[in-house]
């Protein structure tokens, strides 16, 4: 067993970062235990061609640091999964951060021990760590979910996870490659192994709403103005729903000269235009300006019309008609999934190279040592891709063998989903938390944003125990009772939980998985205000143990 920490911290993305930062400060002794061989989290495990966020990295960046907010450049607006990556080394560096990490050790038990008041960690290797605190900061999309497909531990060419993509670059020049899945990591790779690829067929079985990212790179006008505005744009954040500021650089930076955006000239409601406006609206903008009215996520009527509209887009943007009618979506409609971005997407479908196999009409059969059989078709391939997304939200609680007071396991507790109070705490499981868990904003929300504010609140009650001298606190059952009923309720009505939906926000990518509504829709200051006000009062909602 290594020496004493005061709290040990799983998983060493943003989250685990930030806790040795913000645990340092607070006089904390903090050791943080990542399976990879380095910091980034997400953005050190998904390195597949193509790999971005869609939230502006002005805005997805660490807002604890002033200086670093000063110092650091962004080169695009939406930034790439390496440049992502290239800033956590950054910041990993500036706070000399992997002092108190320890990487290549991958936590396989979590035991709370009763006698000591402690919990007990261990590693795969069978190394083991004992603190008073854990902190589960293990990430919600980071369990990569690969199917159960007949056959295929007997393909005999190379296989590649988005989620797990190696770090040695994979060279697809000439190769025949299939890709299974079309979520947000399929979209994104698809459009790149096409270009790398001597063939790319895409296997897809549910078809996705799509919308083409900004490409933009990032201008020093631009960045200089948030720069100005930092602090002020950091506490905008705090009071938005999805956790941005939306600010907007002033009139003389925001737009290169030429540049129009017309889309204040339609109305709010996409019910209040009409036939004409719609085509006008079409045939102006591109298929984001859908997501701007706020009706069609509340209003099937309206839903269904952007529905429509998104459809005829698709069906002018890709030639063949067949591929086209393939690549529509029909069985959902808009705002029931996390929204995707992509690049050249659907101008791939129109490439020689690229063949589109809709599963929807013929399921997988088997994989074979050179392909993929479907129906009475075989599909040789040399590389086969699965961007097949994650065991999201529960997926990495539940793998860490979590056991609390009397041997208590997680995965009895969450048996029929998960129950936790404000995404924080568990009940029966003392002095442990978990960062961005289920029940809070979460994927809802900019994620840095959600884990500054999570990690703020674990260092501040770590300290409120250490200096009252309590050993230990834990949600009581009625809280997370109430809360998860809190959870559903405000979730229920919207498209996110309509009976057509069938999204990882609700388990249900994962054969088996509960049907629950994972994160928290309500919002993040309403729910960053009801996090404040446990702490106000003394944690209300918590029992705490004396020493
Ligand atoms: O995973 P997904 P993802 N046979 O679950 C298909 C974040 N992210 O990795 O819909 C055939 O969305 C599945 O089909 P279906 C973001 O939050 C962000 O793409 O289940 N197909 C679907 O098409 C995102 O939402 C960024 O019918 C099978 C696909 O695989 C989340 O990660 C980039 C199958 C899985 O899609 C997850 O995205 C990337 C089977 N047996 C990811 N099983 C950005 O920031 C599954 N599929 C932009």
């Amino acid at each position: 067993m290594t020496g004493q920490v005061d709290a040990l911290v799983v998983g060493g993305g943003f989250a685990g970062m930030y806790a040795v930062y913000r645990f340092r400060q607070l006089g904390l002794k903090v050791k943080v235990l990542e399976a990879g061989t380095d910091v980034g989290g997400t953005w050190y495990w998904n390195r597949y061609p193509g790999a971005r966020c869609d939230v502006p990295s002005l805005e997805y960046s660490y807002g604890f640091s002033p200086e670093l907010e000063q110092s650091w450049d962004w080169p695009e607006v939406f930034s790439a999964q390496e440049d992502i990556l290239r800033y956590a080394n950054h910041v990993a560096d500036r706070f000399y951060l992997r002092r108190d990490m320890q990487f290549n050790t991958r936590i396989v038990s979590v035991e709370w021990q009763e006698d000591a008041d402690c919990w007990r960690l261990t590693s795969e290797a069978g190394e083991v760590f004992e603190a008073p605190f854990c902190v589960m900061a293990t990430g919600c999309l980071s369990v990569p979910m690969k199917p159960d497909i007949s056959g295929a531990q007997d393909f005999r060419g190379e296989v590649y996870h988005t989620g797990t993509w190696p770090k040695e670059p994979v060279d697809l020049t000439g190769k025949r490659v299939g890709i299974i899945g079309t979520g947000s990591s399929g979209v994104q790779a698809i459009p790149e192994l096409a270009r790398q690829a001597g063939h790319l067929t895409v296997f897809q079985r549910t078809p996705v709403y799509t919308i083409p990212a900004n490409r933009k790179r990032m201008r020093a006008a631009v960045q200089q103005e948030f720069r100005d505005h930092y602090r002020e744009i950091r506490e905008m954040q705090q009071h938005n729903t999805g956790g941005v500021s939306n600010f907007r650089p002033s009139r003389s930076v925001q737009r290169p000269a030429g540049a129009t955006r017309d889309a204040s000239r339609f109305p709010n409601r996409l019910l209040d235009l009409d036939p004409g406006q719609r085509d006008a609206l079409m045939q102006a903008q591109s298929l984001g300006a859908l997501l701007a009215f706020r009706d069609i996520y509340t209003d099937i009527e309206a839903n269904d019309i952007a529905n429509e509209l998104y459809r005829e887009a698709v069906r002018r943007m890709v030639d063949d008609p067949v591929t086209a009618e393939r690549l529509l979506p029909r069985n959902y409609g808009l705002g029931c999934k996390r929204q995707v971005l992509d690049r050249d997407y659907y101008e791939t479908f129109n490439r020689a190279n690229v063949t589109l196999v809709d599963l929807g009409e013929t399921p997988i059969g088997t994989i074979t040592p050179s392909g993929i059989q479907i129906g009475s078709q075989h599909h040789d391939l040399d590389v086969l891709i699965y961007a097949t997304g994650f065991d999201a939200m529960t997926g990495a609680l539940l793998r860490a063998n979590i056991r609390g007071r009397g041997g208590y396991e997680l995965k009895e507790k969450w048996a029929g989903g998960p129950v936790a109070y404000l995404g924080l705490q568990m009940s029966g499981f003392p002095n442990l938390f978990t960062v961005t868990g289920p029940g809070s904003p979460s994927v809802l929300c900019n994620m840095l944003v959600a884990i500054e504010q999570h990690v703020n609140w674990i260092g501040d009650c770590i300290t409120y125990l250490r200096s009252t001298s309590q050993a230990t606190i834990e949600p009581l059952p009625q809280s997370e009772e109430s809360w998860v009923e809190h959870v559903n309720s405000v979730a229920e009505g919207t498209m996110y939980t309509t009976p057509s939906c069938n999204s990882w926000y609700l388990g249900a990518n994962i054969p088996g998985k509960p049907r629950i509504f994972m994160p928290y829709v309500g919002g993040f200051p309403r729910y960053r205000e009801r996090c404040e006000m446990e702490t106000s009062s003394g944690y209300p909602g918590f029992v705490i143990g004396q020493d």
